[in-house]
């Protein structure tokens, strides 16, 4: 066969474009026998493998002509009105995408030129890293922790730049786990109405809490306070099936209609089966389906922080998430998490090297162990293998 030197005919954007650590992870952590606190892949157990069977027959048998045919860029109407009423909004304002993955790359195609600033917490969603790296802008960050971002360093960095956006994870932050209190998003709020910042917040999250009740998303105490400039990103991948990769964003019309139009030509509209089967779903007892959601996470995140107490060397430090899927470690200064994969994975159990979560570098001894895809009996040995690939990095004297 007759080869092209195809990275002359790259263009210069596809320099920008890399591969998530987490994808190429997930190859890795496929094999058998490997136990995998990498990706953040729901619980399989929760799958509705038989209420999803009888509900795409049915939609087919039913409504088979709208289910097969083009649909409108904006979503399947329906489900975009359960989701408007779901969240009090009016479903002009909500776009469904293709997970919330396509709307992170909407944002960037919408919001972002290169050079421009955008700032993010740090750590921060790789994937969002690496969708907003495609568009070649300049990454401003702020340390975040158990609470949330740091806000003094935020209104240090409002002193000197005025970035596109702020793209946030205020509930279960993924990686760091982190649960912004409501005293601070409110003062955030503030900040940002006062020097008109725009928002991107993304709750993917939203309804995996442990505790009593869901905090206020930063988008309904904006909306409360009068204020347009929040977008809100969710997605139906953590509570029924990421398969699926049905996901909404919601913003004020005139940006909306923008994501509308770049989402055209990326892929016309999000497939309308897909859609209409997340909808019936949706329909088939959506509040007891939470609470179940809600406690296998619960149990398994309580199995994985008995496992880490009990094996984890001092020195090592480790978040107690209040919801989500993820711990966040950090190895005492100086080793390396790459280093630790390299040791784990020779014993079987995989995790993410902290590393690519922070978009302006830095990290190398933090790491994310998810919780959500193992069972009980695997978190627990999956966590004393992870404890002797650490014994066997540490220095002699600390063990
Ligand atoms: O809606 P969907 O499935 O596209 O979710 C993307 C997404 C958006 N925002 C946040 C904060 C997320 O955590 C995610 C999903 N992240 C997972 C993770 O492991 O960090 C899944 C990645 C799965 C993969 O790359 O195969």
């Amino acid at each position: 066969m007759k080869s092209l030197a195809w990275s002359s005919l790259f263009g210069q954007g596809a320099e920008r474009i890399q591969a998530s650590t987490i994808r190429e992870l997930l190859k890795l952590t496929q094999r058998p026998g490997v136990i995998s606190f990498a990706g953040g892949l729901p619980a399989p157990e929760l799958f509705p493998k038989e209420e999803a069977a009888e509900a795409t027959a049915r939609i087919l048998k039913e409504k088979g002509e709208v289910a097969l045919q083009y649909g409108p860029t904006e979503g399947y109407a329906p489900l975009r009105a359960f989701v408007g009423a779901w969240l009090g909004v009016d479903p002009e304002e909500v776009l469904i995408t293709t997970g919330s993955q396509q709307a992170l790359d909407l944002l960037g195609k919408v919001f972002l030129d290169e050079g421009s600033p955008v700032l993010l917490e740090a750590p921060s969603y790789l994937g969002a890293i690496q969708a907003f790296r495609a568009y070649g802008p300049r990454f401003l960050t702020v340390p975040t922790e158990a609470e949330g971002p740091d806000l003094a360093a935020l209104e240090d960095v409002l002193k000197r730049e005025r970035p596109r956006f702020l793209y946030l994870i205020p509930s279960f932050q993924n990686p760091a786990s982190g649960l912004m209190p409501l005293s601070k998003r409110e003062r955030l709020l503030e900040m940002a109405m006062e020097k008109g910042l725009l928002v991107v917040e993304d709750d993917a999250y939203r309804e995996l809490y442990f505790g009593e009740k869901r905090l206020p998303s930063l988008f309904e105490l904006a909306r409360g306070a009068g204020y347009e400039g929040v977008i809100y990103l969710s997605s139906f991948s953590k509570i029924l099936a990421p398969g699926l990769r049905v996901a909404f964003a919601v913003a004020p019309k005139e940006a909306l209609q923008k994501l509308v139009q770049a989402k055209q030509g990326v892929d016309l509209h999000t497939p309308v089966l897909n859609q209409m089967l997340v909808l019936e779903l949706l329909k088939e007892g959506l509040p007891a389906r939470l609470e179940r959601v809600r406690r296998v996470y619960r149990e398994k995140a309580r199995a994985m922080l008995e496992a880490l107490d009990e094996a984890m060397p001092q020195g090592v430090r480790y978040t107690r998430p209040k919801g989500g899927m993820f711990v966040w470690m950090e190895l005492p200064e100086g080793l390396s998490a790459e280093a630790l994969f390299q040791r784990a994975i020779a014993e079987n159990v995989a995790f993410v090297p902290g590393g690519p979560f922070f978009a302006g570098g830095g990290g190398e001894n933090t790491l994310r162990l998810s919780y959500a895809t193992m069972d009980r009996e695997r978190i627990r040995e999956g966590v004393r293998r992870l404890a002797r690939a650490l014994e066997s990095l540490l220095p002699l004297g600390t063990r």
